[in-house]
């Protein structure tokens, strides 16, 4: 079996991490791109320089030729700006559609085989813009994010109730912003809800178990932001490549997890046309399935106001002329 090849655009905070994960992974070769000079060469020659102490075989160059990436398997996109101090969201949208439509132009002309995983914000609209204007097939373009809010969300459970994470499972859909939706009524430790074991915790007490539950979700909804307060120069990087990776490697590897995906949905979650974070599953042919939940009305009402908050930045890019 020849080896795989990634190509990661964006050889920023979550570039660079991207690349060491992937090494350590033996996943595949890599080639890290940025628009800045010498900087990919710098971080991909520091990385293989560690490969020795670590033991993986793989190659890594950096470059500023999207050439490069020629014959890439798959291809991870970082490259954009996090918002700064007096910038709009119209601002940040311009300045990011920008960016994601060479991005585009530079993967659809070099990799048209890859698939893509897009990691850039505003995430719903730049994964619809990527392949708008990179032509490359709904099933082999996708986003990252629900990953991450998911992991976060675990990782809160597993906090409140003092229990292994590795036990937790726990969703959220919808577009990646205020309005995700953490699926309380699906998480579970093992298969035991746990809405249950926070009744457990809190002796019957039902108010108190909701209180605890609703505080878990708010906070997994503004989580990027209560990192980006902590860290004043930038956003969370190890988790978003963390989570690009086990999606990489459900691909590459064709393990065909089900993992909340932002994917293209036909007719599911009465969605037609349109990119949102689904549970979907990934595997040699990228997403292969988006699997429809049942869901009660208030996760209904909730995933609306998802889409429409999502339908309202893909309209706002339109409207910007991209
Ligand atoms: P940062 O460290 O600024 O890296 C971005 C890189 O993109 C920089 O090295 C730039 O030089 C590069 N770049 C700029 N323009 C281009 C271009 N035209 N072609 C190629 N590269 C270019 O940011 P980061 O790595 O911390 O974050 C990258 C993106 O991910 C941002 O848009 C964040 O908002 C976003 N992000 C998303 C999540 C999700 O879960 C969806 C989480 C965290 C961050």
């Amino acid at each position: 079996m020849s080896r795989k090849k990634i190509a990661l655009i964006g050889g920023g905070q979550i570039g660079g991490v991207l690349a060491q994960l992937i090494a350590l992974k033996e996943l595949a070769d890599i080639v890290l791109f940025d628009i800045v000079e010498d900087m990919p060469q710098g971080k991909t020659l520091d990385i293989a320089e560690a490969s020795r102490v670590d033991g993986f075989d793989v190659s890594l160059s950096g470059t500023n030729d999207y050439k490069d990436m020629a014959g890439s398997d798959l291809v991870i996109i970082t490259a954009g700006l996090p918002r700064k101090p007096g910038m709009s969201r119209d601002d940040l949208l311009t300045t990011n559609a920008k960016i994601m439509k060479q991005v585009a132009e530079g993967v659809g002309e070099n990799a048209p085989n890859a698939f893509v995983i897009v990691i850039s914000n505003p995430l719903d609209a730049m994964v619809t813009l990527f392949q708008k204007v990179s032509g490359i097939p709904h099933h082999k373009v996708m986003g990252q994010a629900g990953v991450l809010d998911s992991s976060r969300f675990s990782t809160f459970i597993a906090w409140e109730l003092g229990l292994s994470v590795k036990d937790v499972n726990a969703m959220v859909l919808g577009g990646h912003g205020d309005t995700m939706v953490p699926l309380v009524r699906y998480a579970n430790v093992n298969g035991v809800p746990v809405t249950e074991l926070l009744e457990l915790k809190y002796e019957g007490d039902k108010e108190k178990a909701k209180e605890v539950m609703d505080a878990m979700v708010q906070r997994t909804k503004v989580a990027g932001g209560e990192v980006v307060k902590l860290l004043k120069t930038g956003s969370a990087f190890y988790s978003p490549a963390s989570s690009a990776v086990a999606m990489a490697e459900s691909i590459l590897k064709d393990q065909k997890r089900l993992l909340p995906t932002c994917a293209f949905c036909e007719g599911q979650y009465g969605l037609d046309g349109f990119y949102l974070g689904v549970p979907a599953v990934l595997g040699a042919n990228g997403v292969e399935k988006v699997i429809e939940l049942s869901l009660d009305e208030t996760e209904k009402s909730m995933l609306e106001n998802s889409v429409n908050a999502v339908k309202n930045v893909v309209g706002d890019m339109e409207r910007l002329g991209f």
